[in-house]
Formats: structure tokens, C-alpha cells, sequence
């Protein structure tokens, strides 16, 4: 009698990723709030489970600033989460039923400054808190430059590293934008067992330390995320802040790709937008149980070897 393979019981969650446009740095908290209210209700006419907002989905993406004055500079952060202004996401998220991804500037009682992202779950459990570990641009005001890219003055890095939580019947974790570039990301969750990870990014398409890069920021923007997704058999959402930004144009193209490495859904275009795909957590047990089953396949012992061969003739 020939075996039969095990059937697998389908783990579907609905995803929505919210790609914002430009948010205009007039633009007040709940104007902002009420865009994402829209999206919200949106999503939850097309059955959303869970909706993912971008990195500092609350603000312009003001990194691209030097600011002398602490005041000006403090406005951009929130100093709690749920603030005043987000309170009725929260609710309207719990009231609906659904769960959501929000990335935002946290400004800490000790004074200290994180790029964060909060996961709540859809009865409006609090999953964690992610504060972004890669923190890219530079420090000083580099005048010469048409715009500052100072994340690195504005933030600390993280000393969390990349977690996994068990939530939307799956395990889930958070990077946040120039963390996608970086394989160890995905890796570190990856051994962890993640089948979601959720990525929100402001991505200006003008690098200035090398504009040859520019041309290429689409196609790096996927490339990242695609070989993460597959080379540890996971679910990865990229959710852009996207379009002409206070003058600095931001890379769009939000996408959903399966533990295969394919898009499966991408946006069409660069403002608010929903982009829905209803993903199946257990295919990715058709990577980590095969070609990616790093118990079996994986040489940790043999890369030290490598490292240590390094120079030896
Ligand atoms: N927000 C963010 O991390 N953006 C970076 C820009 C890199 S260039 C300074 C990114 O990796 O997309």
C-alpha cells in the first residue's frame, strides 16, 4: 500500500498591507489618524484579519531634516502609544475585529528615541513592541546634501534584536525598513521558526552616497525581501510610505511574497492603498521541511571552519 502524505490543515490569514502616500509635515496627527481609519474600514469590508501600516506611519518622514531646535524635533515623536490622537485606532481595530501593525518615532520617559513598531492583536492584545535594529544615514547635518538622511542622529539602534511571537494563529516578527536589507533579519528569525514578517519602510529612491544605486531601488527594494522570504520559508510583508514627499520621492511597490520567494501581491500605485492577499501560514513547512530544513541541512559547524580557514595556505 503506498503512503499516503500527510494532509495539512490550512492556517489562512487575511492580510492587508496599508501602503501610505506622502504625509505632508503640516499634516496633524489625526489627519493622519483618519487615513489610516479609512484603510482600516476598507480592510475590514474585504475580511482583513490583520492590516500593516509603515515605518513612522504617523509623520512625515522627518530624518530627512536637521533640526537645531529639541522642541521641533520632539514634535515628530509619540511619548506614549496608545497617544491621545491614536486611541481611536485602537478602538475602532478592537471594535472591528481586526489586528494592525503601526510603526511610529518613540520618544521614551528616560529621554531616549527609538524607530518602533507596535503589533496588537485583534482584540486588541498588545503582541510586542519592535524598535528597529539597523539604523542607516549619518549623524552630522551634511549640508551638500539636497536631503539630510539623519536616522542615525534621530535614533538609537536597538539592543533587542529580532524576536518571534505567536500570534494570528502563526509565529510573527517585525523589521523595520533598512532592516530588510541585512540577511542576518531574516536568519535570526528564521531559526526561530517565523512564518510572517512584517516590514514597513520609508525608502527616499535618491541615495546619495551613490547615485548609481537609484536606478536600482526597486529592484533591490524586492530582491531583499524575495530571498529572505524563501531562504527561510516564510511569509514577508513589505508596506511602503510611498510618492513625492515634501520634494523627496519615496519607493512604493508594497508586497506581500509567499515562502516560495514570489510576489503574490504588489501595489499599483504610490499613495494610500490596500493591498489584500489571503496568505496560508502552513506553506512554510513546504520550505522548512524540505530544501530549508535547517536541523537537517544547515552546517553551522562548517561556517566557523570556513572563518578560521580564512588565510591558511
Ligand atoms: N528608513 C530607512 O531605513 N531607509 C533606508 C534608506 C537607506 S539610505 C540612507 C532604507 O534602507 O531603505
Amino acid at each position: 500500500m503506498t503512503a499516503k502524505p500527510a494532509t495539512r490543515n490550512a492556517r489562512n490569514l487575511v492580510l492587508g498591507v496599508a501602503q501610505l502616500g506622502p504625509i505632508a509635515r503640516s499634516e496633524t496627527r489625526s489627519e493622519v489618524v483618519q487615513r489610516l481609519l479609512s484603510l482600516m474600514h476598507e480592510a475590514h469590508s474585504k475580511g482583513v484579519q490583520l492590516i500593516a501600516y509603515p515605518e513612522l506611519a504617523l509623520t512625515t518622514f522627518f530624518p530627512r531634516w536637521f533640526f537645531e531646535d529639541t522642541a521641533e524635533l520632539d514634535s515628530f515623536y509619540e511619548t506614549e502609544m496608545p497617544s491621545k490622537e491614536t486611541q481611536i485606532l485602537f478602538d475602532t481595530a478592537r471594535d472591528l475585529g481586526i489586528g494592525f501593525h503601526l510603526g511610529y518615532a518613540e520618544l521614551t520617559s528616560q529621554g531616549r528615541r527609538f524607530n518602533a513598531a507596535i503589533l496588537v492583536e485583534r482584540d486588541g492584545t498588545v503582541v510586542c513592541k519592535f524598535r528597529k535594529v539597523h539604523i542607516p544615514g549619518h549623524e552630522e547635518h551634511e549640508p551638500h546634501r539636497p536631503f539630510q538622511h539623519l536616522e542615525r542622529r534621530y535614533f538609537e539602534e536597538s539592543p533587542e534584536g529580532f524576536k518571534v511571537w505567536d500570534a494570528f494563529g502563526g509565529k510573527v516578527g517585525v523589521a523595520i525598513c533598512n532592516d530588510r536589507r541585512w540577511p542576518e533579519t531574516y536568519r535570526v528569525m528564521g531559526l526561530q521558526g517565523v512564518e510572517l514578517i512584517l516590514i514597513g519602510y520609508n525608502t527616499p529612491t535618491h541615495y546619495a552616497p551613490d547615485r548609481g544605486q537609484n536606478p536600482l531601488q526597486a529592484f533591490h527594494n524586492h530582491l531583499v525581501m524575495q530571498s529572505g522570504a524563501y531562504q527561510n520559508g516564510t511569509w514577508v510583508a513589505g508596506i511602503a510610505k510611498g510618492g513625492f514627499e515634501e520634494g523627496s520621492e519615496l519607493l512604493a511597490q508594497s508586497c506581500i511574497i509567499a515562502p516560495s520567494g514570489q510576489l503574490v501581491a504588489q501595489a499599483v500605485t504610490t499613495g494610500d492603498e490596500l493591498v489584500v492577499a489571503e496568505i496560508n501560514l502552513e506553506m512554510c513547512r513546504n520550505y522548512k521541511e524540505t530544501l530549508f530544513d535547517f536541523n537537517r541541512y544547515r552546517r553551522p559547524e562548517a561556517y566557523g571552519i570556513i572563518t578560521q580557514q580564512k588565510g591558511v595556505e
